[in-house]
């Protein structure tokens, strides 16, 4: 409970007192650099071990996702998380037939191109092998007791942000995922019998990497490539 003190009406809503941690500048530029480097050493990976992980971690870095800013603060995201070895299977037999689909008759050549450095194709083994799959849904849209649909707003950019977030809270927990989409991403609505206020957004394999793994020798953009200051 807050105390009294702490809450005050503001055009008649309640508001919560609020502060934020400070540090000193070479406090904040050391931990501001600290922090750099270690997402520096995020990256997809697209194999993975079967070694276990604890639930009790997946719920924490779906929590740590969630407390992303939402449009009005609807929150407009689902968080399924799928360890059933059988759905798991329907989940790589479906997206399979959609990537192979993709790969040989859908994605253009430019794409096809542009992708030959990943060394990707349609065989996606991770999707069995990784203890869980995370499949992010979007809500575009509520319904209400009486069964009126309510918009949210930004849902993409809300949605995005969280699942942005999550990976963040999986690399920090000293595992790996990879941000796969499948497309078309219906059949996921359909194994895993969500509500038609529901769309996949986003998969996430989670686990950790396969005994020995290699990653595409990519490098990031500098911040001369990628920021412009306006002073
Ligand atoms: N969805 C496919 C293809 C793919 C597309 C992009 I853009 C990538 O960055 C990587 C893969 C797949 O998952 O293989």
């Amino acid at each position: 409970m807050k105390n009294k003190e702490d809450i005050k009406v503001i055009k008649g809503f309640e508001h919560v007192k609020y502060s934020h941690v400070h540090y000193s500048h070479e406090e904040m530029i050391a931990r501001s650099k600290n922090f750099y480097h270690w997402l520096e050493t995020r990256r997809s990976v697209r194999e993975f071990s079967d070694k276990p992980v604890p639930k009790e971690v997946i719920d924490n870095v779906l929590l740590s996702g969630s407390t992303a800013p939402s449009g009005a603060h609807k929150q407009p995201w689902t968080f399924c998380v799928v360890s059933n070895p059988e759905i798991k299977s329907k989940i790589r037999e479906a997206a399979e037939k959609e990537e192979y689909e993709s790969y040989n008759k859908r994605m253009s050549e430019e794409w096809l191109d542009d992708l030959k450095p990943m060394a990707t194709d349609w065989k996606k083994p991770f999707l069995e092998i990784a203890p869980y799959l995370i499949i992010v849904f979007k809500r575009p849209f509520e319904y209400d007791a009486e069964g009126k649909k309510h918009q949210n707003y930004y849902v993409n950019e809300s949605v995005g942000l969280a699942a942005g977030m999550l990976i963040t809270a999986i690399h920090d927990a000293g595992l790996v995922t990879l941000t796969h989409t499948p497309s078309p991403m219906n059949f996921l609505q359909k194994i895993l019998d969500r509500p038609d206020n529901e769309r996949a957004f986003l998969l996430l394999p989670i686990g950790y990497e396969a005994e020995e793994v290699y990653v595409p020798n990519n490098r990031r953009k500098s911040l001369e490539e990628m920021a412009v200051f306006y002073d």
